[in-house]
């Protein structure tokens, strides 16, 4: 991939600029198309008289600009095998049929032709789509005060205290790009909920928003706090076994559906961090979720009932999801979804698939993604995680799966998602959670087709240096973070820069990065073979063998599985120690790399976002050397082995980093210094 990227440099430089690039703040996402009204009108008929809003929403995509120049019949007599969701469209020469059995299908449908007409494609003769998930579902880590757990781009998109008296129209355009794209569920709230939530003032706003989302088959839910029902009515107990408890959920839903008949349900995140659970009163997850399960049921609303829990008890925290919920398995109703997270620990750069998935055969499960970037840089890194996404699926079959959720990077930035090219990430979520099949490579470039640039006026070589500069970004970011495996070993608390020596004293042990890391002088990793804390067994066969031996567990995951001596010869022939420096400094060179590609784009780019993606380019390229040197100084403290020779020295001494937790405006950049670094 290196010389690859290195080529296309090479291929952009010697290009003549096009048609400069028109105005684009960003806060059109991939849409843009749609900002201009088709004129000519005329050229779409649906096969009914009276349109729904969803089916006038469909009809505008359907008139965009994009698509003039062909006669389009809409049928909803579309097949049965469609599904609620699924659409079929048949083009012959400038006549398209779109076809589908509701309104929400026909817009699905709508925005594939715009997606393809935008992305420079040729429309093909027949396309027929059905989801790969029935549950495609944001969840916004949004606090009631406007805040944003892990966020990065602004404040809440919710403005509770103006919503009795106004809708922001962004609302429905959150709404409509999250359409097309496939998605069709959000939870408004963060998994630490407030059990305000739930009384009847915010109800009334959440269905607000719910009547503006709904045209755009939207859904909303909410998540809760278990204690709900004593911080809100002074119950003496949230028990779930206790008649009063479970008769306060039964109103309380019944409450939620009169106002929004189609409401979706809950998220739980129930004794975990400190949040309230049926643990708390002696009765199990099961217990717990099944009570609001019944409340649900009569109305078809589910519970989402999340899996990150990690007890302060002595086992390995990688093993505790697993421990808690896999004797579980079968005991739930059948509303209930276990839902995920992707990896067994939290959202690291890199991790294994959680073993959890699979482990419960009689009950369905979810997939959790973090598309905000708490552990990836925040909104100054590039990391485009669609091959992140793709590696899970490639352990984790996606049929296995009932559904898909994505914490969400969007506040209330004018771009959406603080750094511009994090876009992408929102979109690469929604479309794998439609078609987990597609390549990283193509909603990549779909992407930048119909936000970025003009596909018609770039240059093939710049359209393919940006699409590569996507694709490497989050192996970057492990390169220069974490490689081989290594996982949290980031600042306390806002998880942003490196602090492999962090001490808090009377802090968890789980919370800091040396229980991780177990750097000591015969070498690196965490041992969790059958010798060490053996959560390998977690994992089935053929894969648990693979794992617990040193020599044949992939390499990009050998520090997590293994205590790994310094010395130690990896497939290359290089040493642990050879192999960790080198993954540093290449992560280092790719930022300088990324420089060089978004200069080259510069003519093709509306000249905010290249300011504004320019400026953080420079600062990951800052971090990533901060990064490098904290971690290969600090180790070199137990390897006593000297840097090989294709790392250049480090620009900061050991001492002066231990001085600063590293975050986000709490350091002066010596960025121009480090493009002159010897590569
Ligand atoms: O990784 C941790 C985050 C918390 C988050 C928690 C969770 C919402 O640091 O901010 O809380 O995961 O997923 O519940």
């Amino acid at each position: 991939m290196r010389n690859h990227i290195l080529a296309l440099l090479i291929a952009v430089a010697t290009i003549v600029p096009g048609v400069a690039s028109t105005t684009n703040d960003g806060s059109e996402l991939w849409l843009r198309s749609l900002s201009s009204i088709n004129e000519t009108k005329g050229n779409v008929t649906f096969d009914r008289k009276k349109l729904s809003p969803t089916l006038q929403e469909a009809s505008k995509v359907l008139n965009s600009p994009s698509l003039c120049g062909y006669t389009i019949k809409v049928s909803l007599k579309g097949d049965k095998s469609l599904g609620r969701d699924g659409y079929e469209i048949r083009t012959s020469g400038k006549e398209l049929t779109l076809s589908a059995t509701t309104d929400l299908g026909v817009l699905y449908g709508a925005f594939a032709l715009l997606r393809i007409a935008d992305s420079g494609e040729q429309i093909p003769n027949q396309v027929v789509e059905v989801p790969a998930y029935t549950l495609r579902i944001l969840n916004h880590w949004d606090n009631l005060d406007g805040t944003v757990e892990r966020g990065y781009a602004g404040h809440s998109l919710w403005k509770w205290e103006q919503i009795a008296d106004s809708i922001s129209p962004r609302y429905m355009e959150y709404a409509r790009a999250n359409a097309s794209i496939g998605i069709n569920g959000t939870v408004l709230n963060n998994v630490n909920a407030s059990p305000r939530i739930l009384s009847a003032d915010y109800l009334d706003k959440v269905k607000r928003i719910a009547d503006t989302f709904r045209p755009f088959g939207v859904r909303v839910y909410l998540s809760v706090n278990f204690a709900s029902p004593m911080a809100l009515d002074s119950l003496p107990t949230a028990d779930p076994l206790d008649p009063q408890v479970q008769k306060w959920w039964k109103k309380k839903a019944d409450e939620i559906y009169r106002l929004i008949p189609d409401f979706g349900g809950f998220l739980v995140k129930a004794n975990s961090e400190g949040q309230p659970g049926p643990m708390d009163f002696g009765r199990t997850h099961a217990d717990g979720a099944n009570m609001l399960a019944r409340a649900l049921k009569p109305h078809g609303g589910i519970v989402m009932w999340r899996s990150f829990v990690y007890s302060p008890i002595d086992a390995d925290r990688a093993k505790q999801a697993y421990m808690e919920f896999q004797p579980l398995d079968g005991k739930f109703e059948p509303n209930v979804i276990i839902q995920i997270k992707n990896g067994p620990v939290d959202f690291q750069p890199r991790e294994p698939y959680s073993p959890l998935f699979g482990a419960m055969p009689s009950t369905p499960e979810m997939v959790e993604f973090q598309i905000t970037q708490e552990y990836l840089g925040h909104s100054n890194h590039l990391a485009y995680l669609a091959p992140m996404w793709k590696e899970f699926f490639e352990y984790v079959p996606s049929t296995s799966l009932k559904a898909a959720a994505g914490v969400t990077n969007i506040g209330d930035n004018a771009n959406w998602t603080g750094h511009p090219l994090a876009q992408a990430n929102w979109y690469a979520f929604g479309r794998l959670a439609w078609n987990p099949e597609l390549t990283s490579e193509q909603i990549a470039s779909e992407w930048l087709a119909r936000t970025l640039i003009d596909p018609h006026n770039t240059p093939a070589e710049v359209r393919d240096s940006l699409s590569a500069m996507l694709i490497s970004s989050r192996e970057t970011v492990v390169d220069y973070m974490m490689p081989l495996g290594l996982h949290h070993i980031f600042a306390f608390g806002h998880h942003y820069g490196p602090e492999p020596w962090c001490d808090v004293p009377g802090a968890r042990p789980d919370w800091l990065p040396k229980y991780y890391h177990r750097a000591d002088s015969i070498g690196l990793g965490f041992d969790r073979s059958p010798s060490g804390s053996n959560a390998v067994e977690q994992y089935p066969e053929p894969l648990r063998s693979q794992l617990a031996d040193m020599n044949s567990c992939p390499e990009e995951l050998l520090l997590w599985f293994h205590h790994v001596p310094w010395t130690h010869k990896l497939k290359s022939g290089r040493t642990l120690w050879d192999e960790l420096c080198i993954a540093y400094q290449r992560g280092c060179n790719r930022t300088i790399e990324y420089q060089k590609i978004w200069e080259n784009a510069k003519p093709y780019i509306s000249p905010e976002i290249f300011a504004d993606v320019q400026q953080r380019l420079m600062t990951q390229t800052r971090d990533a050397q901060w990064w490098k040197d904290a971690c290969i100084l600090y180790f070199q403290e137990f390897s006593r082995l000297p840097l090989p020779s294709e790392v250049a020295p480090p620009i900061h001494t050991l001492d002066e980093m231990r001085k600063v937790s590293l975050g986000i405006t709490n350091y002066e950049s010596p960025t121009p210094a480090l493009l002159n670094i010897n590569r």
